[in-house]
């Protein structure tokens, strides 16, 4: 092992809290109309969202456009606008966060469900949330139509470590069914990576400042 890599090695385990952002569409407000396709790419925030198909910001309530019945999530708090894919088959985003390291994220899902909550069949949605660094996994939560209430529930998902992206992923088993989902109030903290090399000076300038104020005592 090199130098280089010894210090790259370094980098990447440490870090200390950087700041916290919201992500929850509100600002969005108001929709030009319900729904809004904001395309295969859309940022707000710090978050880029892409996904092969079209993305859509949804007005909570009817008409339904994000998922049924009514857009109308339970068991939390959309505010008025959420974000979604097209209502179409399975489906796919992916969160990238303009180069920062994120430490913390949570957000939150509605209607991960099926045909007969509870009960294995063909329509049931499965939900996969992976968070990855430089395109290696680094934790994968799993929320099928078995695992929560169903028709228009919210689940709360969240990851800690160091992270650059979250890819989210929605399928039946029988592939036939048109996934209704939404994703809002994302919330995160960034990491500011330090270098070992950084925090060795910090601690020899700690020191520097305990001979110091010795010194003065004397
Ligand atoms: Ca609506
Ligand atoms: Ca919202
Ligand atoms: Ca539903
Ligand atoms: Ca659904």
């Amino acid at each position: 092992m090199n130098k280089l890599s010894i210090l790259t090695g370094a980098f990447a385990l440490t870090a200390t809290t950087g700041f916290a952002a919201t992500v929850d569409f509100e600002n969005e407000a108001p929709l030009g109309s319900d729904p809004t396709d904001v395309g295969t790419s859309y940022s707000n925030g710090i978050i880029d969202f892409s996904s092969t198909e079209n993305m859509q910001l949804v007005g909570v309530g009817a008409p339904t456009s994000g998922f049924v019945p009514d857009d109308m999530p339970i068991g939390g708090d959309f505010g008025d606008i959420f974000l979604t894919g097209d209502f179409d088959g399975d489906t796919d985003m992916t969160l990238t966060f303009g180069g920062y390291l994120i430490e913390e994220i949570s957000f939150e899902i509605a209607d991960i469900d099926g045909d007969e909550v509870g009960t294995s069949t063909g329509d049931d949605e499965e939900f996969v949330f992976t968070a990855l660094k430089g395109g290696l996994v680094v934790d994968t939560v799993t929320v099928s139509a078995l695992d929560v209430a169903g028709d228009g529930t919210i689940a709360s998902i969240s990851f800690a470590g160091l992270f650059d992206e979250i890819s989210i992923v929605g399928t039946t088993p029988d592939g036939a069914r048109n996934i209704g989902w939404g994703i809002d109030n994302i919330e995160l903290v960034t990491a500011v990576p330090v270098p070992a090399a950084g925090l060795m000076l910090l601690a020899g300038l700690g020191g520097l400042g305990v001979m110091r104020s010795r010194k003065k005592a004397s």
